[in-house]
């Protein structure tokens, strides 16, 4: 087989299962995801906002999140039948950072860079 026709054949092959889990996708209700804010009261710099982000999705479940460091603010988007606000508050106070009325893990806190404490 030429490799003309080994692409053929895996483009076709994607083209074939893109098509199935749209029309999978149209037969299921969509997923109605819950957005809660989360209040971010020790985030200080950039490097704040990278570490909230990773424990924020490192939850199962999360559909989207904006870490806003002007603000203190998240906002995070999630499945509520896979998780809940405060599995993700427990996650961001586990990375060492108060989450709304969640106290941070002072370990985790005093493993920060520097410029995080
Ligand atoms: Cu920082």
């Amino acid at each position: 087989m030429n490799s003309l026709a080994i692409f053929t054949l895996v483009f076709g092959f994607l083209f074939i299962i893109g098509c199935g889990s749209q029309q999978e996708q149209e037969g299921l209700p969509a997923i109605e995801y819950t957005t809660e804010t989360i209040k971010l009261e020790t985030i200080h710099c950039q490097m704040c906002v990278a570490t909230v982000q990773k424990a924020i999705a490192e939850v199962e479940g999360i559909y989207e999140a904006n870490v806003d460091l002007t603000a203190k603010m998240a906002t995070v988007s999630f499945d509520a039948d896979m998780t809940t606000l405060n599995e993700i508050e427990k996650s961001i106070a586990k990375a060492g950072y108060h989450a709304n009325e969640t106290t941070r893990d002072d370990d985790a806190y005093a493993r920060l860079p520097d410029c995080c404490r």
